[in-house]
This record gives structure tokens, C-alpha cells and sequence, in this order.
């Protein structure tokens, strides 16, 4: 049975629980991280951290621990379920409230850390690629709330993620309101064109993924020339190679965008290239 780590304390699931009055649930006021455990090492903490941290203060959330209290927290979570390849989901919620939605109202924010399998997709999907759609819900605007917090609100990529569910398929690509290509529901985007990767940029519109720079920082120690810009459906129908990135999916091929076969239909070159050479850096770092 799993430990769970709860303001301060390991606890056993059954005593790991969040108020109702909490703003985290009565409106999904909070924000979080998706990490990884490769071998024993949390993959790119201090980047996770840091993004928390920043999502907490653009929501004028102030989190209740120092960023190295929550490090300590997080490998006290890993050695209690005596974990070496996990994935660990870090939440902060705004803490109980009044019934209406003013933060102001609201107490200690709350902490909690879990830790366990990882979810990804079927060995297939990494072999032979998968399917995606444009979804017709747009990305919300940063104007309106920027795409980079990585809020507890999913309820926009929710949606999207229900279509690509009624399509029959794993993913949904969501547009911003200009129509350019921003990320999937839970997942950065890229292309490969002509021997270059391609993927959309910060202002796009997009949350800067940890495994999106990663990736990006790979290509370019392969030499492989990387540009972040506009993309637009044209350009994912039309391209070489396609992939996906996330923490939890790591990276995975697409070889069909709204029914037009990406390439010959299988995970091309450099995609394969690039998920080798990701394989092999979570070993080393
Ligand atoms: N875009 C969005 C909208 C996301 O929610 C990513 C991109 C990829 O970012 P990282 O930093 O993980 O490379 C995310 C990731 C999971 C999972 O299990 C990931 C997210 C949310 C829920 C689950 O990988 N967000």
C-alpha cells in the first residue's frame, strides 16, 4: 500500500484527504507537477520545481514550503514506498474557504505528493505510432489565463481530450484562438520537415514542457537543426515525422493527424533517433 505525503506528514491513502471547503476542489484553484523517478533520481527536479513555483506566484498562491522542504518531502515520499522508476504527482491547492470564490477566504494552502506507477501508453503505441485529431475546442488564451501555469483548471483540455476519446483516438491537438498549432491535452507537439525539428513557440501559446526542452536540448547535441514558431494544421498534414512529449508519455510517435498519414505511416528517423538518445540521457543524469 502506498505512503502518501500530506502537509508535512506520510500517510496512509485512507488518511490522505482534502476538504470539501478546499478552493482545489470547489474550483479548481491549485496548481501541480507530473514528475519522473528513472533509476532512482527524480528527472529534472530543480526545472519541475522551479515551474511550480512560478505557477504558484502567477495565481498569487504562496506554497506553505521552502522549493528544498519539498525536495527533501519528495525523496522522503520515494524512499517510504521504496521507489526507483515512478511517477509522482505534486499538488498545491489554495486550502479551505468560504462557498464563494474569493481567494482571500481561504487558509494554509495544502500539500500533497503521491508516488507510484507510471501510466504511459501500450508498447504498441511507441512502435507503430498513433493516431491523433484537431480538436475543435481552442487552447484558452494567455491573455486570459497563461497556458505556461500548470493549473488544477484541465477542464479546456478535458474537453478536447473528450473528442479525441469519441474519434477514437489517444490525443487531441488543440489550436490557439489564431488557429496555430499549441500542444495536445497533456503533451507538447513536434515535427520534423526536412530534416529539421519543429515545434510551436512560447507564444503560441503552450506550457513549457520539461521533456519539450529536453528534447529540444537533444536535437541540437545531435546536431539537428530545431526552430520554435508558428505551426498550423498544414504544416503537422504535410510534415515528415511527428512526435509527441510529456513527462508521463516520454515520447511518442504519430503517424496520423486527422486522417492524413504522417510520412510512409511509421515513426520515422529522427523521431526514433531522438527517443534512443532520451533513453539514454535519463539513465545518465
Ligand atoms: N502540455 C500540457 C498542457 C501538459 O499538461 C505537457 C504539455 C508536457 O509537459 P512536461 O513538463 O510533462 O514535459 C503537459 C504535462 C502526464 C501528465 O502523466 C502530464 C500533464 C498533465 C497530466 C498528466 O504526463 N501535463
Amino acid at each position: 500500500m502506498s505512503v502518501i505525503w500530506m502537509n508535512g506528514k506520510l500517510v496512509a491513502p485512507q488518511q490522505a484527504t482534502v476538504s470539501i471547503f478546499d478552493h482545489g476542489v470547489l474550483y479548481g484553484d491549485g496548481v501541480f507537477e507530473g514528475l519522473r523517478q528513472y533509476h532512482g533520481r527524480v528527472f529534472r527536479l530543480s526545472d519541475h520545481i522551479k515551474r511550480l513555483y512560478a505557477s504558484a506566484r502567477a495565481i498569487r498562491l504562496e506554497i506553505p514550503y521552502s522549493p528544498e522542504a519539498i525536495k527533501t518531502a519528495i525523496e522522503e515520499t520515494l524512499q517510504a514506498n521504496k521507489l526507483v522508476d515512478s511517477y509522482i504527482r505534486l499538488v498545491v491547492t489554495r486550502g479551505g474557504g468560504s462557498l464563494d470564490i474569493s481567494p482571500a477566504t481561504c487558509g494554509t494552502p495544502g500539500v500533497f505528493i503521491i508516488a507510484g506507477s507510471i501510466a504511459m501508453y501500450p508498447e504498441d503505441t511507441y512502435r507503430q505510432g498513433m493516431a491523433i485529431i484537431t480538436a475543435s475546442t481552442p487552447r484558452i488564451a494567455a491573455a486570459a489565463l497563461s497556458p505556461r501555469i500548470k493549473s488544477l483548471n484541465y477542464l479546456n483540455n478535458i474537453m478536447a481530450k473528450w473528442e479525441a476519446i469519441d474519434a477514437g483516438v489517444a490525443e487531441a491537438v488543440m489550436l490557439n484562438h489564431l488557429g496555430f498549432v499549441c500542444e495536445c491535452t497533456a503533451d507538447n507537439i513536434f515535427i520534423v520537415r526536412d530534416g529539421q525539428l519543429i515545434t510551436p513557440a512560447e507564444e503560441s501559446g503552450i506550457l513549457l514542457g520539461v521533456t519539450r526542452s529536453v528534447v529540444l536540448e537533444l536535437a541540437a547535441k545531435a546536431e539537428i537543426p530545431t526552430r520554435q514558431t508558428n505551426l498550423t494544421r498544414y504544416d503537422l498534414y504535410t510534415a515528415d515525422e511527428c512526435f509527441l512529449t510529456g513527462t508521463g508519455a516520454e515520447i511518442v510517435p504519430v503517424v496520423d493527424v486527422d486522417k492524413r498519414l504522417i510520412g510512409d505511416g511509421k515513426p520515422g528517423a529522427i523521431t526514433r533517433q531522438l527517443t534512443q538518445a532520451f533513453h539514454d540521457y535519463v539513465r545518465t543524469v
